[in-house]
């Protein structure tokens, strides 16, 4: 018989669907398990071959688990809100809410055809009003603890999405999703302070298990920097705080820089004490047309101007110095004004080298002063210049400076981030409606939560409206309602929320998907939490990874949910490239459609061809002939469970093999290294093709294969008749005896005249004559060597022997 795939596969699916062998059990004495993947947005594009590589390597993770007799939640679902859904709704004049259907039945289909076994019972979809009543019962608990508010806000516009964006969403200045310039716009928002949480977020790494790249970056992001807030005066007796991280170099401040925004500027202009207004208000509207991110760069020229009329005075020593605008200095971050070091800071260095300002090294630095920029950042560095900070350590000189300012009641400690909050609403349609109400009276008021779901209504048009707000704008009927306090006229908030809402939490709903009285039941959080294993993208670390703890955060705080953590292990994969190792796209032509490689290899040479692809961690090198080389492994497989000794037990020759396989694979899959394992299992078959195989060693074989190609597994533990046994995903891993991992017998080949002739097993403590005497003795052998002397033999321990002959 041959190996019929496209038969085998669905007939398998069914039975395990019908037999529910993947359903996880809330009420069971068995250890839990919940393993996690980022469920996907259900695009028009159906399933990328991008997708089944997480998934299947924590399916083969979960399955393992299985077999190890834990209690699995695998759960999977659809993170169907956002912009593309909308575009397409628009363009085509279809109902979101309908291509949003039909998009996650045909992901439902693909991801059934790649055999995941994920417990269907519990799948989600966040645009459920059932699953967004809990996304904006969310929503009402972090107003209600004040960390929602509204503010107007400096925002990046999307030009073509008519959209505000979070700045995790603006990549080189252009929008994430379609490449349209972003520009910056005064817009009210919804916000969430997620920045009250940032020093939690950051502790709080220690405990859990998370790939140190996903800390770092979720570290650096957060961007947590001490210093100090000292207070200059200007000239005219206003008082200017700068944050700096080097309160030591303070007798080297020779200058001072404000934000082009900062609002003294204004103030200075209104005062009549500014007298170059025109210069500084060209100044400014330039900056105002630039990102934070172009404005942050380093290398760039710096540009400025130097107020005209107002100075500042440098409190350390009484000295005048000037005051300048530049937008390299942020108006979002510390206070948005700062004391300039030129010599020990690389961009004040560049900007006093083009504006002529005076440079003064306080840290000593050798033969030449730029070089002090760099020795400046060695917490060893001397002190010099400074008057009674001279000859301390930069490290020593900083708290001894902090406490002098302190006692002064000029300066204070301080701790920065550069994290913002996160600005939360959108005007657009196919998002959760914010529950809010805005009376002229009352202001805002949050909707009664027995008013939820507050339900996205039907409108005309997706269209946002030109002056860039929501569509539900021009829904007369549904804006106006009344005040939930007074009673009086009032109007809902017509923005939505972003993406990362509905998805800030859905881990949560896994665990009891179908209760309408809370998000999850206590029990439920109780038994599953937290997740014991995430994988997922790195391009999330920074957005969903970060939001969703802060929102788990949240939830632990007002006695919801029993972890501080939501997920105890973050893993993360590497991209799949095309063919060529170029990015897959469209435009490219090389997108690799996951339904052409079942159709014509199966799911399951799919499967482990996206394993077998190369280290999980890195990127990985599409190649149509190593998914061939995987479907004649599969092949192998099969033919060998056809032709195998009927006998139950493990042969004496492949024992060893067989064993130290077991472990490999048990090891490799804990650790991810999924491509290892299975080159494990190929060199296995191929000693069991050598060696010939029982059905004893195919029953191992064909249970630690299942994992990672449970259709074809499943068929051949059938064939071999342990169908009577359940299915081989319910079947204990194989056990493995350490002791018979040592080889009692190896296999050699032997070569004639450096010709393979034979393969011969000698005992593992042969020696060479041992081995040379069992070589000659082979009847195969004999052919070649018959009539011939020995000049010479050669023995490869392990390996081979190679017998040179001559008549
Ligand atoms: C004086 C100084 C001397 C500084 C020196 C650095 C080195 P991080 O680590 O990123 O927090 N700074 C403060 N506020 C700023 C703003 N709104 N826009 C741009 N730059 C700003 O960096 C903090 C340092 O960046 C601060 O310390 C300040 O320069 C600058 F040898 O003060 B420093
Ligand atoms: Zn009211």
């Amino acid at each position: 018989m041959k190996y019929d795939f496209a038969n085998i596969e669905p007939k398998w699916q069914k039975k395990w669907e019908d037999a529910k062998v993947y359903a996880a059990h809330d009420n069971s004495d068995k250890k839990k398990f919940y393993g996690l993947v980022e469920f996907p947005y259900p695009s028009g594009q159906g399933l990328h071959v991008g997708h089944p590589r997480p998934y299947t390597a924590m399916d083969i993770v979960c399955r393992k688990k299985r077999m190890d007799g834990y209690n699995v939640l695998f759960p999977m679902g659809f993170d169907a809100f956002g912009l593309p859904t909308e575009n397409y709704a628009i363009k085509n004049h279809i109902h979101p809410a309908k291509v949003t259907h039909d998009n996650i039945q045909n992901f439902t289909s693909q991801l059934k055809m790649l055999g995941f076994g994920f417990d269907w019972d519990r799948v989600i979809d966040t645009t459920d009003p059932k699953y967004y009543k809990w996304t904006q019962w969310i929503f009402l608990q972090l107003y209600k603890h004040g960390l929602a508010y509204k503010a107007t806000m400096p925002v990046n516009w999307c030009t073509s999405c008519k959209c505000v964006l979070a700045n995790e969403e603006v990549v080189d200045g252009v929008c994430e999703r379609c490449g349209a310039p972003v520009i910056r716009k005064e817009k009210s928002q919804w916000m969430l302070k997620i920045t009250e949480y940032a020093q939690r977020l950051i502790d709080d790494l220690d405990e859990v298990d998370f790939i140190e790249r996903v800390k770092t970056q979720q570290r650096n992001w957060i961007g947590r920097s001490t210093g100090a807030e000292v207070t200059f005066h200007s000239t005219n007796g206003d008082p200017i705080v700068v944050f700096t991280t080097r309160p030591d170099t303070l007798f080297g401040a020779t200058y001072m820089v404000l934000a082009p925004e900062h609002a003294l500027v204004a103030e200075w202009k209104e005062k009549g004490l500014l007298k170059n207004v025109e210069d500084v208000e060209a100044y400014q509207r330039a900056a105002a047309a630039k990102s934070d991110l172009e404005r942050a760069e380093l290398n760039k020229e710096k540009t400025g101007v130097k107020l005209d009329g107002v100075a500042g005075i440098n409190p350390v020593n009484g000295k005048e110095i000037p005051i300048f605008i530049s937008d390299y200095v942020l108006s979002t971050y510390g206070t948005g004004a700062i004391m300039a070091v030129p010599a020990h800071d690389d961009r004040d260095w560049a900007f006093a080298k083009k504006f002529g300002c005076e440079i003064i090294e306080v840290v000593s630095g050798g033969e030449d002063v730029q070089k002090a920029a760099f020795t400046a950042k060695d917490e060893t560095g001397i002190m010099v210049n400074s008057d009674f900070l001279n000859g301390l350590t930069v490290k020593d000189a900083i708290p001894a400076i902090t406490k002098w300012l302190e006692e002064k009641g000029i300066g204070e400690a301080k701790v920065n981030y550069k994290l913002r909050d996160w600005v939360f609403s959108r005007q657009r349609y196919w998002g959760e409606p914010i529950p809010m109400v805005w009376c002229d009276k009352c202001g805002w008021e949050p909707l009664p939560e027995d008013q939820l779901p507050l339900l996205l209504p039907d409108v005309d048009s997706y269209e946002p409206t030109d002056d860039g707000e929501s569509p539900l704008s021009k829904m007369t009927d549904w804006v106006n309602t009344t005040c939930p306090k007074c009673g009086g006229p009032a109007r809902r908030e017509t923005d939505t929320m972003p993406q990362w809402a509905g998805s800030s939490w859905y881990y949560l709903r896994y665990m009891d998907p179908h209760n309408d009285k809370a998000l999850a039941s206590k029990e439920a959080l109780d038994y599953w939490s937290p997740v014991d294993w995430y994988n997922g993208g790195m391009e999330h670390t920074t957005l969903h990874l970060l939001y969703s703890r802060f929102w788990h955060k949240f939830l632990y705080d007002i006695g919801v949910v029993p972890t501080k953590e939501p997920y105890q292990k973050r893993t993360s994969h590497g991209m799949i490239l095309g063919e060529g190792g170029e990015k897959m796209s469209k435009s490219r032509g090389n997108v690799v459609n996951p339904n052409d490689i079942v159709a014509q290899y199966g799911a399951d040479t799919l499967r482990l061809y996206i394993m077998f692809i190369g280290d999980f961690e890195q990127a990985a090198v599409w190649s149509d002939n190593a998914v061939k080389g995987c479907k004649r492994f599969l092949d192998k497989v099969w033919n060998l469970a056809e032709s195998c000794k009927d006998d139950e037990n493990q042969s004496e020759a492949n024992a060893a093999s067989l064993h130290k396989c077991i472990k490999k694979v048990a090891d490799d899959i804990e650790g991810m290294k999924f491509n290892t394992a299975i080159a494990a299992m190929m060199s296995l078959v191929n000693e069991f093709g050598q060696n010939g195989c029982t059905k004893g060693d195919m029953k191992a074989l064909i249970t630690m294969l299942s994992p990672f190609a449970p259709h074809i597994a499943e068929e051949l533990w059938e064939m071999l008749g342990y169908g009577a046994l359940d299915f081989v995903c319910q079947q204990p891993w194989p056990e493995y005896d350490e002791s018979k991992t040592v080889a009692s017998v190896l296999n050699l080949v032997v070569q004639v005249n450096g010709k393979v002739r034979a393969n011969i097993q000698v005992p593992a403590d042969a020696d060479n004559d041992a081995i040379v005497a069992a070589a000659q003795a082979d009847e195969k052998v004999q052919k070649f060597t018959q009539g011939m002397n020995l000049v010479k033999s050669i023995v490869v321990p392990g390996r081979l022997v190679n017998l040179i002959v001559k008549p």
